[in-house]
């Protein structure tokens, strides 16, 4: 968080050319934020099917990191709500999607964790998307196309051989792969110390892999940080991984929380919303009262259409 020359607020602290203005950024994450909450109140009233895993607290990763990975290949994982609504910006269909709903981005076949729209693809299964992104990223090296693949895991995901075999031909064949991981400090209801030896970064450098540690939330300074890794992906096909400390501040999925209230209380004191609330008080509001009132919007519309009616599979892309 800055306050810029003319000493308006700047409550993203954005100072990148390549990012949208604060108050874009700052919408952004507030609408991940509500949606996200609007998910788990939508399950506790019974009114969802199936699973769902909320990004509260990660909000800013994938807001911070939106206008450096315009027209790439980003490969997304189970908690990919944010991922989403970053790229898109588009509640409505991704709502649909989840409720199975008119209007779901893959026809209410793929729910939460199976999304496939214009160059972004989920998959609830932990790793797999290591492969099928080094594909990705092998194609856009013959094709010279400029274009990078990203994929978005977790920490604990770091325990899946797949994503190792990945790592080694990203390095060999000098692919340009991007590799963001979201280290929360748990998988499911195992703290990484009970599981991970080593450090991801010493993983990474194991096969040569560029590695970067972001450990703060701040928006305009991820931007400007990470530029130099993505521009070294991109431009001279050096595969790197990134690595954010954050924090996972609701349940595992639904309900299931398995961490101690004290613990839950005690990330929730670096949670960005309340550092920004606290700090810029007109502007956070009005923003946070703009996106809440946009998400209980799309909440009453999207529950009022009918259900989705999946079309012949051969008009599916
Ligand atoms: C191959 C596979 N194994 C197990 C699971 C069940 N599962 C879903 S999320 C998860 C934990 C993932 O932890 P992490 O990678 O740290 O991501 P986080 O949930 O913390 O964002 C597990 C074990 C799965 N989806 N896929
Ligand atoms: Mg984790």
């Amino acid at each position: 968080m800055t306050v810029d020359s003319e000493n308006t607020a700047s409550v993203t602290g954005g100072t990148s050319s390549a990012g949208p203005s604060d108050d874009a950024d700052l919408d952004r994450m507030l609408l991940i934020r509500h949606f996200e909450s609007a998910l788990l109140e939508l399950f506790s009233a019974g009114k969802l099917n199936g699973t769902t895993h909320t990004c509260l607290g990660q909000e800013y990763i994938p807001v911070a990191l939106e206008p450096l990975l315009r027209g790439d290949f980003i490969f997304s994982n189970h908690r990919g709500h944010g991922h989403c609504l970053a790229r898109f910006d588009d509640p409505e269909s991704l709502l649909a999607e989840i409720m199975g709903r008119k209007g779901a981005v893959c026809y209410g076949v793929g729910g939460s964790q199976h999304i496939h729209r214009d160059r972004f693809l989920t998959t609830g299964v932990q790793g797999e998307s290591m492969s099928v992104a080094v594909g990705v990223a092998l194609h856009y090296r013959h094709t010279r196309e400029r274009r990078i693949a990203v994929v978005f895991t977790g920490d604990g995901t770091w325990g899946e051989g797949a994503l190792y075999e990945a790592l080694n031909m990203a390095k060999l064949w000098e692919l340009p792969l991007l590799v963001v991981v979201e280290h929360n400090g748990i998988a499911q209801s195992t703290p990484t110390a009970l599981q991970m030896a080593g450090t991801i970064g010493d993983r990474a450098r194991a096969f040569g892999l560029r590695f970067q540690e972001i450990g703060h939330n701040d928006v305009g300074r991820i931007r400007s940080e990470v530029a130099g890794t993505v521009a070294a992906v991109r431009d001279a096909h050096e595969p790197a991984v990134v690595q954010f400390n954050t924090a996972r501040l609701g349940p595992h999925s639904k309900g299931d929380d398995t961490r101690p209230p004290e613990e839950v209380e005690r990330l929730r004191a670096g949670d960005w919303y309340a550092a920004l609330e606290a700090a810029f008080p007109e502007a956070f509001r009005a923003a946070d009262e703009r996106q809440r009132r946009r998400v209980a919007e799309v909440v009453r519309e999207v529950e009022s259409r009918p259900l989705s009616e999946w079309p012949d599979m051969k008009v599916i892309t």
